[in-house]
């Protein structure tokens, strides 16, 4: 009976590792495969923080039009550009296009998605809900894990622009 109930614990362990493994890991969505969605860790009283994910579109050319998530005040799609100056600075663009057949990345330094006004920090090993709008595909929600990155600035900066590193 006790070896019955520990195999049954098992495999309930199991699965459950399993399907957290999935929501960490590629969602897929017509074409599309969502891949390891995470946002770096915030300090407390920094206002802002960003997420990143690749997608890989094995269809049509598509673009990610807007995200929403409940983690802060505001949800904006941003890349980095280089001033005049050199500096690289964030700003806010419509949509993240997304080319067929091509595999595109937001990360640190270049498109990333932006929250604005945490309501609270993005502590390391949380997860969040974040949901992306895509002009053809519909909707799909990820699971954000939230990861402390070694070696990087805590500072996605409190106003906005002019931070040349992080991101
Ligand atoms: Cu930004």
């Amino acid at each position: 009976m006790i070896t019955r109930r520990a195999w049954l614990l098992t495999l309930l362990a199991t699965s459950a590792l399993g399907a957290a493994a999935e929501a960490a890991g590629i969602v897929r969505k017509g074409g599309l495969e969502f891949v390891d969605p995470w946002a770096r860790a915030t300090a407390p009283g920094q206002g802002n923080g960003a997420a990143y994910l690749t997608i890989r579109n094995h269809g049509e050319a598509d673009r990610i039009v807007r995200a929403e998530a409940a983690v802060s005040r505001k949800v904006e799609l941003h890349t980095h550009e280089i001033d005049a100056r050199g500096v690289a600075r964030m700003i806010e663009v419509p949509a993240i296009e997304l080319p067929a057949h091509a595999t595109t990345e937001l990360k640190p330094g270049g498109l990333h998605v932006m929250f604005i006004g945490l309501h609270q920090p993005l502590e390391p090993g949380k997860r969040f809900p974040l949901k992306l709008v895509l002009e053809k595909a519909g909707e799909v929600t990820l699971e954000v894990e939230v990861r402390r990155v070694a070696g990087m600035p805590m500072s996605h900066g409190t106003g906005h622009g002019g931070h040349g590193t992080g991101n």
